[in-house]
């Protein structure tokens, strides 16, 4: 059976593990950053070494494509290797190498594809406060004029983030590929969560991915002394924020299956003695069943203008990002399930909780996941981590499936 170079991989998990900020703690690698870009550069070169042309198409996701026997649409396989702040070095980045490592196991058995085989690394995949999914959304869906003129503090405008990072906004408005011009979709990732290390398995197969809302929200009250304006009078936007958090928790705790987080907050003008006068914060919910999403959110945002009145706070709810879930076809969860059973003695179906590129390439083409077991379930913080033997079952499983894939085509 043909598998992959484990020593290779691991060596390369090693070297871009080694493109962080080195003052923030565990892996950070934040999108649009130098750091990021930096590890782009050497990614190319990874992806050049294991024969694979490089493009960058014009939302910047970095492409290698090998060459197939026929001219049916390409095979893509891949995740993406930006990081969130203090995350860890496993999260999207063994599915980037380990499709490049998939790669190169082709060319060094002289496998041709009758598909051409694409690897991918999408563009900003994590939450930033620009947005996230920006590569697999600009090539599934593109984004609206609005959306790429979008000026975030701090960080710029959207369509000249994309531009940094040698993008070209102006070809964004419509989708980059269309249905069918991708074969199938196929994406290695960390579990994240406590799934397959309960099962004592290395690997699984994914089932779908859950449904996000993310909203950014603004509360405007009164700064003032924290001396002398009584209790009484204050207008306090933090105070209302914490009711708006309480709020959130209830929601997601009445709605089982659901999670609920306010992940980041902006206070101004966050100092001990002045009474906090605006407050600019995230909500997030997710939910296998984007109905359970929009109740909490209608539950949210009631609560959000019920504390903003009691406490004579403005409340501004501004734009928000939405992922639907995504249930993978059958019969795409049923190759990986092959795939994954000849590197383990049972194969666990899980869906992902955590988002996902595939969430937005799935909607053009068939999708799916394979899943490593992750170290006490952490992930998004130093901890995280994937034993090697197990990243390797799942990049040989990731293997299978492909020559699935293509053999299937064949028939
Ligand atoms: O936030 C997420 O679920 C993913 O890790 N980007
Ligand atoms: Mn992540
Ligand atoms: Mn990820």
């Amino acid at each position: 059976m043909l598998t992959i170079d484990p020593q290779q991989l691991r060596d390369d998990i090693a070297t871009l593990a080694q493109f962080v900020e080195p003052e923030t703690p565990g892996t950070t690698r934040r999108a649009f950053t130098d750091t990021y870009r930096a590890g782009r550069v050497w990614l190319r070169e990874r992806m050049q070494s294991a024969g694979l042309t490089v493009t960058q198409d014009a939302s910047a996701n970095l492409i290698g494509r090998r060459a197939g026997t026929t001219t049916a649409p390409p095979v893509l396989i891949g995740s993406h290797t930006d990081t969130v702040m203090g995350g860890g070095r496993f999260d999207g980045v063994i599915g980037v190498l380990g499709a490049i490592a998939v790669a190169r196991a082709l060319r060094d058995a002289g496998v041709v594809l009758r598909h051409p085989l694409e690897v991918v690394d999408f563009l900003a995949e994590e939450s930033t406060p620009l947005g996230s999914l920006f590569g697999s959304t600009a090539m599934a869906q593109g984004f609206s004029a609005e959306f790429l003129a979008r000026d975030v503090p701090g960080w710029g405008v959207v369509g000249d983030a994309i531009a940094g990072m040698g993008g070209d906004p102006s070809q964004l408005l419509h989708p980059l590929r269309r249905s069918g011009e991708i074969a199938a979709y196929l994406e290695l990732h960390i579990e994240q969560g406590p799934v397959l290390e309960a099962a004592q398995v290395p690997i699984g197969a994914v089932t779908g991915i859950v449904g996000i809302r993310r909203a950014d929200i603004v509360c405007t009250g009164r700064p003032d002394h924290a001396g002398t304006a009584s209790m009484a009078v204050r207008h306090d936007a933090l105070a209302t924020v914490a009711d708006i958090i309480r709020a959130t928790e209830q929601a997601a705790l009445a709605r089982p299956g659901t999670v609920a987080t306010v992940g980041s907050l902006h206070v101004a003008p966050n100092q001990t003695n002045v009474v906090p006068g605006q407050v600019r914060f995230s909500v997030e919910m997710r939910s296998l069943h984007w109905p359970e999403v929009l109740s909490m959110w209608d539950e949210i945002v009631a609560a959000i203008h019920l504390a903003g009145a009691q406490r004579g706070v403005a409340v501004q709810i501004g734009a928000y990002e939405d992922s639907a879930p995504l249930q993978f076809p059958v019969w795409m969860r049923q190759i990986v399930t092959q795939a994954c059973g000849r590197f383990t003695h049972q194969v666990v179906e899980l869906p992902s909780g955590a988002g996902h590129d595939g969430s937005m390439i799935g909607l053009i083409a068939p999708a799916a996941m394979i899943f490593v077991r992750t170290k006490d379930g952490r992930s998004h913080c130093p901890e995280e981590f994937a034993a090697h033997d197990d990243i390797v079952a799942g990049v040989n499983a990731l293997l299978q499936a492909v020559l699935a894939i293509d053999a299937r085509i064949e028939e």
